[in-house]
């Protein structure tokens, strides 16, 4: 066993482990990072590609923006579609704001570039974790290396950063935790396509047979996805059948899909999760390890990434000046945006997807309600500041 010491142990090498390890870094506290996935595979793990305004300006402040600056496409809305017409909704008319389109493959690969340059602890392919002793003032966690060899690191606090099936979670104390889920019946099929987007701003689609999204990554290469059955054998969709279903939910007139080679395909189920308190003695949670919500609101990674720097200002505190103030406050601090963010995926995800066997009406419930956001101003907005993130 190789004994070790730092002041944060972070398990997960995903975004929010990786910014809270350079945010404490700038602050001047060391912190060793254990991922139990190969760098290669948190490198290429398709996920989330829409940053809000405030998110940007985090990375901006955290000086890990120069390639996003220059690379990420800022937008100023998108695009709702539903019976049959696509509407506009312009979120710098409505709130001033915009979001940026920068995939999360390419903000792990900024923070890893980072992370190492500067010499940071971060162990990948490691197995075994384990945290102890989250009561007292000094919780150790452990960890096997890639060659097997065991380590124990003493700490000041551990970090789950660890993502919704991680270890730190089922960590806390017995009892301690309520649960609020919700899991829905369907699920997306994702791709990722190498053609240019056959639009200029994301098109959230409701179509009677199901909800259809068309992002991007960058001017190259398109990201879609179709709603499906939950629990859908990806092999009943062959590449022509997934464009011909895309063309027939997104059509509108005067419109045209433009096909590409399909490059990655996956099936995700939708669910919304919250965990609380997000803390229990020296055992912080932070991102998916805490709360999942479903995709249609663009808002897990934000999520993650509000969360670390509320954390890295309360470790802080903690660590380098004795104070524990915000530290206590952390867990409110952060379930107050979550919840927010929740309603708000609730609320996307409830008007833009066709449950299996939904009634009329149900049915003319979802359509009054995407009608009335298209047409008063104060929906709209609503639609926006959320969308854009709120609290901005
Ligand atoms: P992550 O990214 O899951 O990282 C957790 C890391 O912990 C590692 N790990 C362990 N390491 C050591 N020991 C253990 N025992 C471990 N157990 C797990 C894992 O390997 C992993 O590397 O969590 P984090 O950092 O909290 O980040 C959260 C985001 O990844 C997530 O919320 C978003 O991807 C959600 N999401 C979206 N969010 C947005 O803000 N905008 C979007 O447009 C958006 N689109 C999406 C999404 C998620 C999707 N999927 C696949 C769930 C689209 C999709 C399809
Ligand atoms: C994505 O580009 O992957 C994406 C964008 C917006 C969403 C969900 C996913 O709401």
């Amino acid at each position: 066993m190789i004994s070790e010491r730092t002041q944060v142990g972070i398990v997960g090498a995903g975004p929010a482990g990786l910014l809270l390890s350079r945010l404490l870094a700038l602050a001047g506290i060391d912190s060793v990072v254990v991922e139990n996935r190969s760098r290669a595979y948190c490198e290429a793990r398709q996920r989330a590609g829409l940053l809000e305004d405030r998110t940007v300006r985090l990375l901006r402040a955290a000086g890990l923006a120069d390639r996003l600056d220059r690379e990420g496409l800022e937008h100023g809305g998108i695009y709702l579609q539903f019976a049959g017409e696509r509407h506009h909704l312009d979120f710098r008319d409505l709130v001033g704001r915009t979001v940026t389109v920068y995939a999360q493959t390419e903000i792990v690969k900024d923070l890893i570039s980072e992370r190492t340059r500067a010499g940071a602890a971060l162990h990948f392919d490691i197995s075994a974790t384990e945290v102890e002793g989250i009561g007292t003032d000094h919780p150790v966690l452990r960890y096997a290396d890639a060659d097997g060899q065991r380590h124990q690191v003493r700490c000041d606090v551990v970090a789950g950063c660890d993502g919704f099936h991680g270890i730190c979670r089922p960590a806390m104390p017995a009892g301690l935790m309520t649960v609020a889920e919700r899991a829905y019946p369907y699920a997306w099929l994702g791709i990722l396509a190498d053609v240019p987007p056959s639009t200029d701003e994301l098109i959230y689609c409701r179509h009677a047979d199901g909800f259809a999204l068309h992002s991007m990554r960058s001017l190259e290469i398109s990201r879609l996805y179709l709603q499906v059955p939950l629990d859908e054998d990806i092999t009943a969709w062959p590449d022509d059948r997934i464009w011909a279903e895309l063309w027939r939910r997104f059509e509108v007139p005067a419109w045209e899909l433009k096909e590409g080679p399909i490059l990655e395909k996956s099936v995700t189920p939708m669910r919304s999760f919250v965990a609380a308190p997000m803390r229990s003695g020296r055992l912080f949670l932070a991102g998916d390890a805490a709360h999942i919500v479903p995709p249609t609101g663009a808002k897990g990674l934000n999520l993650a990434l509000a969360d670390v720097a509320v954390l890295a200002d309360a470790l802080v505190a903690l660590i380098r000046d004795g104070d524990g103030g915000p530290a206590g406050a952390y867990s409110a601090a952060c379930l107050s945006r979550v919840w927010r963010a929740t309603h708000f995926s609730w609320w996307m995800t409830s008007n833009l997807h066709v449950p299996p066997g939904q009634d009329p009406m149900d049915e003319q419930l979802q359509l009054a309600q995407l009608r009335y956001v298209v047409a008063s101003r104060a929906a709209a907005t609503t639609l926006a500041e959320n969308y854009c993130g709120w609290p901005g």
